[in-house]
């Protein structure tokens, strides 16, 4: 059995995410991950906080933080929401830690020494009166071409074209305001990425065949466009530095490494910290060095992450010319929208994730999201779907479920579960139905098709409805009391399939089911086809006992309320 290492996008320090976020990365990622382990696989799930950067750096200055308690306090913060969200990281690093600042350094130097990185000079924006040099973006002025005054240095938004910050006209500084710009000549490091296209090409070649499309395409799209030489090295005071034995001089003046060269050598630098944490961890480097064929690496991202991850960080781990593993898997998503419209997090509209918790239990999200996760295409969140679904699949078909057979089956039996007669030809047909549903949702759970995975896994969860409403106990019960108590056991073997399977969806609720069986020895582990079939794994005898109702019907002023709060449909 393959060791399956598991990533998702590092989420950037500089704000808690949003519900689009987390559901192109992060929560796909722990359903995986969840689904592998119950699996009996060995797993590795590590996330971490993307903290370097100007967008940090600008963050910090506006909190008043010195940035390195700014990143402290945030990666804290977005930690919090993850556990809310219970996000099972087997680590959840900072890539402004020690060892990937050892990893990244390291890195530099091999590309270095197998000549893929060059020093070249260039002119850019230094604003006295901030102290620095500006990044493209923090310069802004009029457009040249259209005359719009608020382009900035990369872009003018207002015509789209393409800018280098010295075409604007009266061109400030974006942080200060300051309009005393000057050009100065710097040095940086330039990573060859044009050396290495063949070679990303190549080995593009060889892998995506198994990618879905929409990571493949990309790439194709970059690499058809030529990998271009990259500077990898900035002008702040927060990054990873560049080695004083390497460059003394570009590391007397302060120079770092750009926040997206260290950012991927993070997946390996967090796997560090988490053998650093302990020491049962101490052979970490077996899930991230020559282990080809041992080890299968999946990444999780949304679409704009794609190209980095296919093609730059190949480039740079190929550049090194030592065995790191390569990512084998790449399940990119599309955008999440909210009416149709952008998640904003500087507009402030959409739902995020420390709100959304607020609202309601993560289940309720973790089930709506992946049920409807951008996968062949955008997909848009309302809350009239959201609350429609929640009552629908999970109030109704799931919860009603649990609690109508638990509780009924205490009034006429007892505390626990009933002997009853011999399962009949009711119970083959649902058996049979179970383990065809049940080999559906591993088929799209392997093929990391999450939203057929969940489509399989709400019909399992009907099948119970639709066996109890052709069986009908509480009308059974009246002629036949041993039917009915067989219909109930065989519901309740229902209930406890259905807390094994849904665990990677909906793990609180999972566990409430679990518990309210008082199974001996029970592991959750998965489900067996023979087992789906008979559906017999409670015995009769097992105490149980009800769970509260596993999840509230959302009513109209509830959806009302939701809508004033966040605001409905932008076009409304
Ligand atoms: N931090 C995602 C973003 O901010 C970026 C991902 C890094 S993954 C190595 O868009
Ligand atoms: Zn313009």
């Amino acid at each position: 059995m393959a060791r399956h290492l598991i990533t998702s996008a590092l989420p950037y320090i500089n704000g808690i995410k949003h519900l689009g976020n987390m559901v192109g990365s992060m929560l796909p990622a722990d359903v995986y991950a969840r689904y592998l382990r119950q699996r009996g696989h060995d797993v590795l799930y590590i996330c971490a906080t993307d903290e370097h950067g100007t967008p940090a750096e600008l963050a910090a200055k506006e909190q008043g933080l010195p940035v390195d308690e700014f990143c402290a306090q945030a990666h804290d913060a977005q930690k919090a929401v993850y556990d809310g969200f219970a996000l099972a990281f087997d680590y959840f690093g900072r890539s402004s830690s020690a060892e990937n600042v050892e990893i990244t350094q390291h890195f530099a130097r091999r590309l270095n020494e197998n000549g893929f990185i060059e020093e070249r000079a260039i002119r850019q924006v230094y604003s006295p009166a901030d102290g620095r040099f500006l990044p493209d973006r923090y310069v802004e002025g009029t457009c040249p071409h259209c005359g719009y005054d608020k382009a900035r240095g990369d872009q003018c938004e207002n015509c789209t074209r393409v800018l280098d910050p010295t075409d604007l006209i009266n061109p400030r500084s974006a942080i200060s305001g300051s309009t005393e710009l000057e050009v100065r000549e710097t040095k940086h490091l330039f990573l060859l990425q044009s050396k290495l296209q063949h070679e990303v090409e190549e080995w593009v070649a060889r892998h995506e065949a198994q990618w879905p499309q929409l990571a493949s395409s990309i790439a194709r799209k970059w690499l058809n466009e030529g990998l271009h030489d990259r500077a990898i090295t900035r002008d702040l005071d927060w990054g990873v530095p560049v080695p004083t034995d390497t460059w003394p001089e570009l590391a007397a003046e302060g120079k770092v490494f750009y926040v997206w060269f260290d950012a991927p050598i993070e997946y390996i630098g967090a796997t560090k910290e988490w053998a650093d944490q302990d020491p049962a961890h101490r052979d970490w480097k077996s899930w991230w060095y020559d282990v080809d064929d041992e080890v299968r690496y999946t990444e999780f991202m949304a679409k704009d992450n794609v190209p980095f991850h296919t093609v730059m960080f190949p480039a740079t781990e190929l550049g090194v010319r030592e065995p790191w593993k390569k990512v084998d898997y790449v399940k990119a998503f599309n955008w999440l929208t909210y009416y149709g419209g952008k998640f904003s997090t500087s507009q402030k509209r959409g739902v995020f994730t420390d709100q959304a918790l607020e609202i309601l239990p993560a289940d309720y999200w973790r089930y709506f999201l992946i049920a409807n996760a951008p996968e062949s295409d955008d997909s848009s969140f309302t809350w009239e779907h959201f609350t429609a679904t929640v009552n629908k699949d999970l109030a109704d078909t799931l919860g009603n479920f649990v609690n109508r057979v638990l509780s009924f089956s205490r009034k006429r039996f007892g505390e626990e579960v009933p002997a009853g007669s011999e399962p009949g030809e009711a119970e083959t047909r649902l058996g049979e139905e179970i383990a065809r549903l049940l080999a559906e949702y591993e088929e799209h759970m392997e093929a990391l098709q999450f939203r057929k995975a969940a489509a399989a896994l709400r019909a399992l969860w009907s099948a119970g409805n639709s066996y109890l409403e052709e069986k009908a106990p509480w009308l059974e019960i009246k002629t036949d009391k041993d039917g009915a108590a067989l219909t109930l056991r065989t519901a309740m073997n229902l209930i406890h399939l259905y807390a094994v399977v849904s665990e990677p969806f909906i793990p609180a609720t999972a566990k409430a089911m679990r518990t309210a069986l008082s199974l001996q020895d029970d592991t959750a582990t998965w489900v067996s086809a023979d087992e789906a079939r008979s559906l017999d794994s409670v015995p009769a005898g097992t105490p149980f006992t009800v769970p509260p109702v596993l999840f509230a019907k959302l009513t109209d002023e509830d959806l009302e309320t939701y809508k004033e709060r966040f605001g409905g449909d932008p076009q409304a």
